[in-house]
């Protein structure tokens, strides 16, 4: 039995040094390759939206009402993904509708009303692995546009050495486990 609450101390104790931790990421896109529904101009291709840039971005000088806008990006290689951001570029502000998909398979949609600069975010409760991400918009008021897409890859965390301060609940967490590790001690 003393086994079983010593592993809870030390469980609690990993968790505590662990959470200091940061976690970092690195994005994917703009080592990726662009292509698109159509463009406007020469100035505003595809590639501007994984530039790295917000103030660059792609248009496609076209609504969606009739045919879907779509911007493809290609990472060159399988990868794991964790999170995808879009810029918004749109005028009028408004209704839209983006669906995401992974490999030619739809994952999520991004749905609402949205507005120039609008950031919008995806972020998957378990990391998934694709190559291809596309964006398909069927419903806005505006030319497809966007200013940059980040796609993200958590990179694994390195626990630090040293653990940050104790908030209140830890510490009395703690406090409370050795004593009850004290006590049972006693009692064997
Ligand atoms: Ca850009």
């Amino acid at each position: 039995m003393r086994q079983v609450d010593t592993s809870v101390f030390v469980v609690l104790a990993s968790l505590l040094f662990t959470c200091s931790a940061d976690a970092a990421s690195i994005n994917l896109a703009t080592n990726g390759t662009a292509t698109a529904s159509s463009t406007w101009l020469p100035s505003m291709s595809p590639d501007k939206a994984i530039d790295g840039d917000n103030n660059t971005g792609w248009n496609s000088g076209n609504v969606p009402w009739f045919s879907p806008q779509w911007i493809e990006i290609d990472l060159g290689q399988a990868s794991t993904i964790n999170q995808i951001t879009g810029f918004v570029d749109q005028w009028p502000s408004g209704y839209t509708k983006h669906n995401i998909y992974l490999d030619g398979i739809f994952n999520f949609t991004w749905e609402g009303d949205t507005a120039y600069s609008s950031l919008l975010s995806y972020i998957f409760q378990s990391p998934v692995t694709a190559q291809k991400v596309k964006i398909e918009t069927t419903i806005s008021p505006s030319w497809v546009g966007w200013k940059e897409f980040q796609i993200l890859q958590e990179l694994p965390s390195v626990p630090t050495s040293v653990p940050e301060p104790l908030g209140f609940f830890g510490i009395s967490a703690v406090a409370g486990l050795s004593l009850m590790l004290k006590r049972r001690q006693m009692q064997h």
